[in-house]
């Protein structure tokens, strides 16, 4: 007998959760459609390895072009793809971007979170498809109850968190109204090598990388004392999917139960990196200093990456405060409880704070030589003709 192959609809395919979900959805046989921005340059760069061509006889990757601003070319994906599973990821996400942007912002995450729901009603399909919602533990803001449950209040922060928590209501809205399987996430903070550069942990592991290697002399960041409980994306996404092969539909926090600072994420990948940073000063005077180098090469995809600290020395100040990146409101700590999720779905985090903060150091070590490299040897292009 055939067995026929589940689909799943991807929003937000190019982001760092939507290219670790499609790896997973694939690798269970899935049929993954996907929505991609028309940009003026690539952007399909973190799921290029899963891509096949269009003219491949039953392709299981299949990208559409479309955005949450856009309710017709959202319900003829939907329509098209006649998915069994939808998984809204798409959504500016960046919370200091949302102050700056925060009409578009609520137009994407709010609205685009209510068009989706509302296509899958006018095309009929409330009992056919299930829908993921990517909420957030941005949601608990300014937090009322530590550590973070299901039942905690939310006080959301920032224009994203406002937009936010429009989405979480009208996912449990139209579970209760219609009958759906909606759900959500409340996912905390969840990072990996194919986050987005302007996110805190990526811009740490890269910018110190790159002080390593000699490429850049200094990391300027905001609120060093802010305190997050991160997890590993490639962890967060298999909650995805569980959360919608339940009976029933429910809303799940996913976090990891851990908390850190921002310095000490610093302070964890400079080691890393073979640099021990002290800290000194107070608020916009604090200064991480390199207090030790430690040359040695370091394991990467096989390679060994040699660290021998060329434009880097013992004193130098790499870290310094940049009040350009405080928030208007701050979201100072989050710490979860996923003992539901636990309890429910059997789900346990496997990759721990150290091994996030190393896999992410290492992969922004290669990249940061491979700049050093160019930048050292030039590009010279050969003639064959000659
Ligand atoms: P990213 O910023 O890496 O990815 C966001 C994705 O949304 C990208 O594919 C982006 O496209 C797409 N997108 C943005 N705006 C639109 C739009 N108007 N129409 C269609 N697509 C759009 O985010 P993450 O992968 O980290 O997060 C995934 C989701 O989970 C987001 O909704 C985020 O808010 C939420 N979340 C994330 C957490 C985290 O720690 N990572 C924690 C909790 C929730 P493009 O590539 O073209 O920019
Ligand atoms: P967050 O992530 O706002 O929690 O949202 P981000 O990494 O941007 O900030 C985490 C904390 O670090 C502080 N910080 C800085 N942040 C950035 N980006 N740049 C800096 O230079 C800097 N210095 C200090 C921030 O003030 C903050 O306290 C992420 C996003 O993925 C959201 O989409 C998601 O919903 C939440 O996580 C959970």
């Amino acid at each position: 007998m055939r067995m026929s192959r589940k689909t799943a609809l991807i929003t937000g395919i190019t982001g760092q959760d939507g290219a670790y979900l499609a790896e997973l959805l694939l690798n269970k046989g899935y049929v993954v459609h996907g929505i991609k921005r028309r940009a003026s340059l690539f952007n399909t760069e973190r799921i290029d390895h899963l891509y096949q061509d269009p003219h491949e006889k039953g392709r299981r990757l299949i990208l559409h072009y479309g955005d949450l601003t856009d309710a017709t070319n959202l319900i003829r994906i939907i329509q098209e793809s006649q998915p069994h599973e939808i998984y809204n990821l798409a959504a500016q996400s960046h919370v200091q971007v949302s102050f700056e942007s925060p009409e578009y912002t609520a137009n994407a995450d709010a609205l685009g979170t209510l068009r989706l729901l509302e296509a899958v009603r006018i095309l009929g399909l409330e009992q056919q498809t299930r829908f993921y919602q990517a909420s957030t533990s941005e949601l608990y803001g300014l937090v009322q109850e530590v550590p973070q449950t299901e039942t905690t209040p939310f006080y959301p922060r920032s224009p994203y968190a406002c937009a936010k928590l429009y989405a979480y209501w009208i996912t449990v809205n139209y579970r209760e109204a219609y009958n759906m399987f909606a759900c959500n996430g409340i996912l905390f903070n969840h990072e990996s090598p194919l986050r987005g550069e302007t996110f805190v942990t990526r811009k740490i592991t890269r910018a110190l990388a790159r002080i390593a290697l000699g490429l850049q002399d200094r990391l300027y960041l905001g609120n060093l004392n802010a305190l997050r409980d991160w997890g590993h994306a490639r962890d967060y996404v298999e909650m995805m999917w569980m959360i919608l092969q339940r009976d029933t539909p429910d809303d799940y926090v996913v976090a990891t139960g851990e908390q850190h600072s921002v310095r000490e994420f610093v302070t964890l990948a400079g080691r890393e990196l073979g640099m021990e940073i002290a800290w000194q000063g107070e608020g916009l005077e604090e200064q991480g200093v390199v207090a030790g180098l430690t040359p040695r090469r370091i394991p990467v995809d096989g390679q060994e990456i040699p660290l021998d600290f060329k434009g880097v020395s013992v004193g130098d100040v790499v870290v310094a405060v940049d009040p350009r990146y405080f928030r208007p409101t701050e979201v100072e700590t989050l710490l979860g409880d996923p003992a539901k999720a636990k309890q429910t779905l059997g789900w346990e985090p496997r990759i721990s704070f150290p091994e996030l903060v190393q896999e992410m150091a290492r992969h922004d070590l290669l990249h940061a030589l491979r700049d050093e490299t160019l930048k050292r040897e030039g590009f010279r292009i050969c003639n064959y003709f000659e």
